[in-house]
């Protein structure tokens, strides 16, 4: 793919390609560990990408490897020397989480967002991959780990509960109680690792799922994503379902007579025989 430069950031890259997206953290040397500018250059470029009419897909992965050791990281996490006493503190001054609405994004965009881990995914990186839609992983070097019960930085919203759901009770608490290293073989006989791939071919075959889902119906694939969440996102997942069925409305006969009776101040006319079983 001919990979063209989206936006600059400093924390992180973004780049697009026919309709795909690809946002990778790069911080390789502190395992692509985030601090509050990264989250808040994430959600810029997540953000765009879900304005962007032209991308349907959006790939988040890691750049790397470390020039200080070699080694590959997806994400490791909130960035513990940006750990203040309240949050993780921005160059503001101020303590924050916001990762959590870097989160929400991912879950609500109506776009498919693909982790592709090309090694650690760490606590809060773990989280990360967790809520996106699906999971690739590099066979040789990706490693799926939680520490937050090592740090007291905990994830109680998707990166646990979602992922009990996901991989089940047991093994969801066995993953945060006891914190163990687990390789991309196991993450995916586990449920959490839609495909495990050659390290040289992840990049190409993340690309190459992308232009599969491309290939699908925008409507079809947005409403199957929000019928997916509906149920884990409470209230939410309706809200954001039903907005997408309120879209839909909007193209019928009905909403245009509704909305042209209003402007020409006179009762709608909605026919006799609309009432369709
Ligand atoms: O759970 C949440 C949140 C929940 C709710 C709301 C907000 C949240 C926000 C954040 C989080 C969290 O992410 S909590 C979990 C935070 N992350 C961690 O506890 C992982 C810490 N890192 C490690 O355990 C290991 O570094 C590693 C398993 C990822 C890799 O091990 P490895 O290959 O042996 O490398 P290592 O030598 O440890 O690390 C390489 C360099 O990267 C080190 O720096 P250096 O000694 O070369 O100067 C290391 O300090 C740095 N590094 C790695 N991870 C982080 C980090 N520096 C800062 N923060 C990190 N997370």
């Amino acid at each position: 793919p001919n990979w063209q430069t989206a936006m600059e950031f400093e924390d992180i890259t973004y780049k697009k390609c026919n309709g795909v997206a690809r946002i990778a953290f790069n911080r390789p040397d502190v395992r692509n560990a985030f601090r509050p500018k990264t989250t808040s250059e994430l959600y810029k470029a997540f953000y765009d990408a879900q304005e962007d009419t032209s991308i349907g897909v959006v790939l988040l992965s890691g750049e790397g490897p470390s020039s200080k050791d070699g080694k590959w990281a997806f994400c490791s996490g909130g960035d513990q020397k940006a750990r203040g006493h309240k949050g993780y503190v921005g160059e503001d001054g101020y303590h924050r989480l916001n990762i959590l609405e870097v989160q929400r994004l991912i879950r609500f965009m109506p776009k498919v967002v693909i982790a592709v881990v090309p090694g650690w995914a760490v606590g809060g990186g773990h989280s990360l991959h967790v809520v996106c839609d699906m999971t690739l992983a590099s066979k040789e070097h990706a490693i799926f780990k939680q520490t937050d019960a090592d740090v007291t930085s905990f994830d109680g919203g998707y990166g646990s509960a979602y992922l009990a759901k996901m991989v089940g009770q047991k093994k969801a608490r066995e993953i945060f109680f006891l914190g163990r290293n687990y390789s991309a073989q196991e993450a995916f006989e586990m449920g959490m690792v839609n495909a495990v791939v050659p390290h040289d071919e992840l990049e190409n075959t993340a690309y190459q799922w992308a232009q599969e889902i491309l290939a699908k119906s925008p409507t079809s694939i947005k409403m199957l994503k929000f019928a997916m969440n509906l149920t884990d996102d409470g209230m939410v997942g309706q809200q954001v379902f039903a907005g997408e069925a309120t879209r839909l409305a909007y193209m019928t006969d009905e909403a245009i007579e509704g909305r042209n009776a209003f402007l020409e101040k006179r009762k709608p006319d909605f026919g006799k025989d609309k009432w369709i079983p």
